[in-house]
């Protein structure tokens, strides 16, 4: 079983449809086995958007993500990193294929709604940065 992270953006927080999305991964098979509720703050957004370290975009990004409480899960399931980035859709929500999270929940690329791990090895160390081993659960 593969796990990947999942971040519900303040943009989402701030329109009241966590649990909308939430339910979207849920639909498709996937198992939450660790989630937590936390304002992400300069030093945890800069490590965990690192790789866009330089680009022009990244000051706003993280002023983005720390601009209110997030939704940290951790999903397991078969192929998770792919399925999820599928029911994601892709980064712009007006260029995400219809039924995604991302053309039903998006405003904007900076307001996408979610976060998902891009491949399993990033995925592993995104999951490292907001969760503890024994906070994640076998069930
Ligand atoms: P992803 O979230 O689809 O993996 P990435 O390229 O990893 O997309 O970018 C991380 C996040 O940074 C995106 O989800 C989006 O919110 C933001 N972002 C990416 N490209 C731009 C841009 O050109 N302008 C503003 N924000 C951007
Ligand atoms: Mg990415």
């Amino acid at each position: 079983m593969e796990r990947s992270l999942v971040l519900i953006k303040p943009d989402a927080m701030k329109r009241n449809v966590a649990g909308a999305i939430i339910n979207r991964f849920e639909q498709r098979g996937l198992k939450i086995v660790a989630l937590k509720m936390l304002r992400m703050d300069e030093t945890l957004a800069k490590r965990h958007y690192a790789i866009h370290q330089g680009k022009p975009f990244f000051d706003g990004l993280v002023k983005h993500i720390t601009s209110s409480p997030i939704i940290a899960i951790v999903f397991e399931g078969e192929k998770a990193v792919e399925l999820i980035r599928k029911i994601v859709g892709a980064t712009d929500p007006a260029k995400s294929e219809r039924g995604t999270i991302r053309a039903d929940f998006g405003m904007d690329i900076p307001n996408n709604a979610v976060h998902g791990s891009d491949s399993p090895e990033n995925a592993a160390k995104e999951i490292g940065l907001f969760f503890v081993e024994k906070e994640i659960f076998n069930y």
